[in-house]
Order: C-alpha cells, then sequence, then structure tokens
C-alpha cells in the first residue's frame, strides 16, 4: 500500500463532518477532519445572525444514533434558535471526543486524485499537503455565500453584513438598516431586528408565503413523552416522505369540500411549521396548479390580515407559485405594522445602486442607511464545490465535469473521482437534513468498510470505490423525472439553482423522499454495492 498521512481526509465540521469522524473513527480509520472555521457547527457556527434558527422542530433536528444523549440532552423550546444548535453539537464533538481528530481554520485549497499510487492529495490554506485514501466532503449545500453584484457597493460608507457570515457581535441601536433579502433568513432577521433598530427597511423582490412556526416552550409533560418515544419518532421520520416529524397527506385537495378545505388549512396554520402547511394538508399543493392557488389564496387572505397598511400587505402578497422552500415565522408580518418597518417592491422599483450613504432606486428615492445586510442566499448545492479544483482521473475537475449541470450517483459518488465521497451532495434527497446526512454517512462508511476488507485480502492492491457512468446517468434521469411536473421546478429558487446570476439551473435534488431513498441506498449495499465499481 502507498504511504498516506491518514485514512481519510474529511472537509467539513458541521452535521454531516462530525458523524463522518465519529463512524470512521469507530471503524478504526485515521482520520483528519479539515475546517475553515475556527471551530464545529458548519451551518451554525457561519449564521450567527440575529433570529437564526431552525425550521425544522427541536426534537427532529439533532442526531438519532445516541439513544442515552437524545434521552438527557435539554432544549427549550419547538424550534431550536442558532446558538443551540451549536452548542450541541460542540457537545456532541466533546462527548465522543472528536475533537482531537479535528484542525480548524484550515481550508481545502485543492484536491487531486493520483492514478499511480490511488490516494487523494489535499493542498490545505496552510501551504501544507495531506495524502489520504478517501476524501469525504462534508462541506455543506448551503455554504458559499451569495453576494449580488451591486452597482456601487464597494462606495458605500456604512457596515456591511453578509447573514452566512455573521460576526460573534453587532450594534445596531438607533441604526438605520437596510435588509436585502426575504427568503428563509431575511424573514428571521427582519422579524429579530425589527425591535432593536431605529429604522429597518427591507428591500424585497419576490414576496414569500410565510407561516407560523407554532413555536412555543416545550413543557415536562411533552419532554417526557417524547423520551418514552425516541425509536417511534425516528422510526416514523426515517420512514416518510421529508422527514419533519409529521404524516404527509395523502388527500387531494378538490377531494374535500371548500368548508373542510378550510379547516384543515386552518388547523396546520394554528399547528404551524412551513412544510406542514405544504405537506401536512393535502398531497398535491407542490404540483397541481389549481391545488397550489387554494393554498396561496388561503396564505395570501392572513397576510391582508396581519398586516394593517394595505400598501404594505399587498407588497407583501407573493405573486408566484407556492413553490420555494416552505418558509414559518416567529412574527414576521407583525413586524410590518410597526413604523420604523417599511418595505420596498424592488421587482417594480429596482435598486439603481448602492451610494456611499445608502440605497438608491431606480426612481430616483435614496434610503439613507448605516447598515446594509446581505441576507441574499447561497450558491447552494453545486457551488461550494466549483470554487475550489477538485481533479479526478485524467486531472479532470469536478467543475468541469458538471458544466452541463451537476450530477453524481445517489448525491454521495460522481465518476472519474474514486474514492471521493459528498455529503449532501447534488442529486440527494429534498428532506429535513440531519436523518438524510446519517444515511448517508452510514452508507459512505459501508462502502469504505467493504473497500478497505477486500484490499486487505490483497496486499497489492489499493481500495478503491467509484461510481458506475451508467448507474449516475439513471439516477440523473430519476431525479429529473421526479421533479419533473413539480411547482418548485417552475419557481425561480436556489433548489433548482436558479438564485445566482449567471448559474445555470439544473436539477440538484431527489424528490422521491427520504423513505425511498433510504430504501434505494439499502438496496444498493444488498446487491453488492450496485452501481460502485470496486476493485
Ligand atoms: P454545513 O453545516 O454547511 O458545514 C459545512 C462546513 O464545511 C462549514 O463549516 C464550512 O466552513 C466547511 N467547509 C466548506 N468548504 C470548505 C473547505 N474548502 N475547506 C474547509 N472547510 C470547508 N436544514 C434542515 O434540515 N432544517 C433546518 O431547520 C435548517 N435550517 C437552516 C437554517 C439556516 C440559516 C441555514 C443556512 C441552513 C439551514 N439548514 C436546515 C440547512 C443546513 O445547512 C443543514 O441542516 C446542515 O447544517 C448541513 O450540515 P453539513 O455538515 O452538511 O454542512
Ligand atoms: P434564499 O432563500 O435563497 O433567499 C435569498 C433572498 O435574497 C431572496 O429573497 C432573493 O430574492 C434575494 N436576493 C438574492 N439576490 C438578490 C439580488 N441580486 N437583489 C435582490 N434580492 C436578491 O436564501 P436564504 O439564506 O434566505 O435561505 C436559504 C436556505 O437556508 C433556506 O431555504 C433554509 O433552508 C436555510 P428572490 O426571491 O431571488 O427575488
Amino acid at each position: 500500500m502507498a504511504n498516506i498521512d491518514v485514512d481519510a481526509i474529511v472537509v467539513g465540521a458541521g452535521f454531516g463532518g462530525i458523524y463522518t469522524c465519529k463512524k470512521l473513527v469507530d471503524q478504526g480509520l485515521s482520520v483528519k477532519v479539515i475546517e475553515a472555521a475556527p471551530d464545529v457547527g458548519g451551518t451554525w457556527y457561519w449564521n450567527r445572525y440575529p433570529g437564526a434558527m431552525s425550521d425544522t422542530p427541536s426534537k427532529l433536528y439533532r442526531y438519532s444514533w445516541d439513544l442515552e444523549d437524545l434521552r438527557q440532552y435539554r432544549w427549550s423550546r419547538d424550534y431550536l434558535k442558532q446558538p443551540e444548535v451549536l452548542a450541541y453539537l460542540q457537545h456532541v464533538v466533546t462527548r465522543h471526543d472528536l475533537r482531537q481528530h479535528m484542525q480548524f481554520s484550515t481550508e481545502m485549497k485543492a484536491a487531486s486524485w493520483d492514478e499511480t499510487r490511488s490516494l487523494w492529495t489535499v493542498l490545505l490554506s496552510s501551504g501544507k499537503k495531506l495524502t489520504s485514501h478517501y476524501l469525504v466532503t462534508a462541506i455543506g449545500l448551503l455554504s458559499k455565500q451569495n453576494y449580488p453584484d451591486i452597482p456601487g457597493l464597494k462606495s458605500f460608507n456604512g457596515e456591511i453584513y453578509h447573514t452566512g457570515s455573521w460576526p460573534a457581535t453587532h450594534d445596531f441601536k438607533n441604526k438605520k438598516i437596510g435588509v436585502i433579502g426575504n427568503g428563509s433568513t431575511g424573514v428571521q432577521i427582519i422579524t429579530a431586528l425589527a425591535d432593536e433598530v431605529e429604522q429597518l427597511v427591507s428591500f424585497q423582490r419576490h414576496p414569500q408565503y410565510v407561516v407560523p412556526a407554532g413555536d412555543k416552550e416545550v413543557s415536562p409533560e411533552v419532554r417526557r413523552d417524547i423520551d418514552n418515544r425516541w425509536e417511534q419518532i425516528w422510526t416514523q421520520a426515517k420512514n416518510s416522505m421529508l422527514g419533519f416529524g409529521f404524516e404527509e397527506s395523502t388527500v387531494p385537495t378538490f377531494s374535500v369540500n371548500p368548508e373542510e378545505r378550510e379547516r384543515i388549512f386552518e388547523k396546520a396554520w394554528k399547528e404551524g411549521n412551513g412544510f406542514n402547511f405544504m405537506f401536512g394538508t393535502f398531497c398535491d399543493i407542490s404540483y397541481n396548479e389549481a391545488a397550489n392557488e387554494e393554498a396561496q389564496n388561503f396564505i395570501k387572505s392572513k397576510i391582508r390580515e396581519k398586516v394593517k397598511d394595505p400598501i404594505k400587505a399587498e407588497r407583501l402578497i407573493p405573486k408566484d407559485w407556492f413553490a420555494r422552500r416552505p418558509l414559518c415565522d416567529i412574527g414576521y408580518y407583525e413586524k410590518f405594522n410597526k413604523p420604523n418597518v417599511d418595505i420596498i417592491d424592488i421587482k417594480a422599483n429596482p435598486i439603481a445602486e448602492i451610494t456611499p450613504n445608502g440605497i438608491r432606486t431606480q426612481d430616483g428615492s435614496e434610503w439613507k442607511l448605516d447598515v446594509l445586510v446581505f441576507a441574499t442566499g447561497f450558491d447552494a448545492v453545486d457551488g461550494n464545490y466549483k470554487r475550489m479544483p477538485i481533479l479526478g482521473t485524467s486531472r479532470r475537475s469536478l467543475a468541469d465535469s458538471w458544466r452541463e449541470g451537476p450530477e453524481s450517483y445517489l448525491g454521495v459518488s460522481v465518476p472519474n473521482f474514486p474514492n471521493l465521497f459528498m455529503i449532501l451532495g447534488p442529486n440527494g434527497p429534498f428532506t429535513n437534513l440531519p436523518p438524510t446526512i446519517e444515511i448517508q454517512v452510514e452508507f459512505i462508511s459501508h462502502l469504505i468498510f467493504e473497500a478497505n476488507k477486500s484490499a486487505s485480502v490483497n496486499p497489492e492492491r489499493q481500495p478503491l470505490v467509484e461510481a458506475e457512468p451508467n448507474a449516475t446517468k439513471e439516477w440523473s434521469t430519476t431525479c429529473d423525472e421526479l421533479s419533473a411536473n413539480s411547482l418548485f421546478r417552475k419557481t425561480d429558487s436556489w433548489i433548482f439553482g436558479a438564485n445566482v446570476a449567471g448559474k445555470k439551473p439544473s436539477v440538484l435534488f431527489y424528490f422521491g423522499g427520504l423513505a425511498n431513498y433510504k430504501k434505494v441506498l439499502e438496496d444498493v449495499i444488498q446487491n453488492g454495492t450496485k452501481g460502485f465499481n470496486t476493485f
């Protein structure tokens, strides 16, 4: 076997990297986790903007594999604020003594596959190189920030922030804040800042449908019940479509009369959660246009009820399909009733330029600002892979292989990139992510275990696992077909790579659901790692 520094290099120390580290160390491998941030947490290290919180209920936004910890570890409310998720991930790392395998403030700058020696060489930001048999990229699907290039940006004299790399402290008291973007992040930060600042102006391009999160304190009785049912809770989640803890509806919208429809929507509105509203009420909202309109109309009437100023209300009423990642809030619309909170429709009146003192819109008005917040999201999924050279066989880069759109086998592996495994790579399932991450980590660990086993039988051989091109094509076709009728595909957002200027939209997710995805992976394992070449 070739000389290597470690068996496996894992890049990223969020949910994915932490569990990969644990699994591979438990398998007896030497592991080095490389993380650009100064500490663990991934998303939850970087996104420490005011109001940042999960939209998955707290009980399911965690790992399922440590039952004792599930029963002991406390949380306070139905949804987790960023500091709580970060503290949880730090706790897991300490509890399982994983820090010893991790190197922080270190970026992977490049990686290349050495065909003759069958190993990966990773170039670090320190200038050092590390070699390994396996490279696991747990670099996140919402990790590369989208910073729109608005004319005049550099001329701004005030403070500029992006929600995806928020500093440890900020002081916005008595300041005028402009927020560009009103996706999940924009909704959260606007809600959190409205009471803290002198003036807040939301520069909104597309209004979104936002339903209540239904956040509340977890009572001791509820907690006791959860603790008694952990196995059942995870079994249900992992065998559902989305893994959010509710039963997805099988009822078509027009199979019930209008009164019943209203009752079902109202019940979900009161219960809370965006995914529950979209997928727990009726089964056809995401692909049937008329059904989608029913859900839209319900939410639009709620917005009109909540927002007292009819001009602001109309600006907040969405005009597109209800088919972006469903959002939920803890009082977003209500904040627009405050006199210090305004909303500008930048679709009707686009931003002309950023000036030294603020934002000037095309109609000539200038908004004086002390602070500019970019809540403009991410170059999602493949974006983070394309920013660094990752070279496979024949030294062809991943970015080049994905020029026509990113492809992978099962969201974890790419032909011509042997022994490279991705957590949450393109065409993985669209779900609550921790259970998907766990399923992928366990699958990848199994592939690595099997590869090592066969290599140990023949010491002349290096362990090798690589996705077959045909299997990859088939998987891409499956993902394409499954999303063909979805209204999500007809609505521009990061879910189909249609949110970044100059990026070609493409299929980035498997819409077949978590339960089916899990079955596909189990089937691959039972059939001798079908679709992978192993030598
Ligand atoms: P990440 O947490 O993104 O971690 C990737 C890590 O890789 C980062 O720390 C990054 O610094 C590091 N990295 C990247 N490139 C390099 C490199 N070249 N070298 C070294 N290190 C590198 N998902 C849900 O399912 N439910 C939710 O409620 C939810 N809420 C969210 C709220 C916000 C504000 C955001 C931004 C995302 C949310 N997500 C949610 C998605 C969230 O990203 C995932 O749930 C999960 O945290 C992903 O974990 P990960 O380990 O795969 O990636
Ligand atoms: P999103 O959901 O991609 O939202 C980004 C927002 O920024 C959205 O409102 C965009 O408007 C807006 N945007 C992006 N570029 C521009 C420019 N150039 N000008 C004006 N407005 C712009 O990102 P989030 O961070 O909120 O959420 C991402 C995921 O993280 C979320 O789904 C959760 O899973 C957590 P647009 O709608 O494109 O008109």
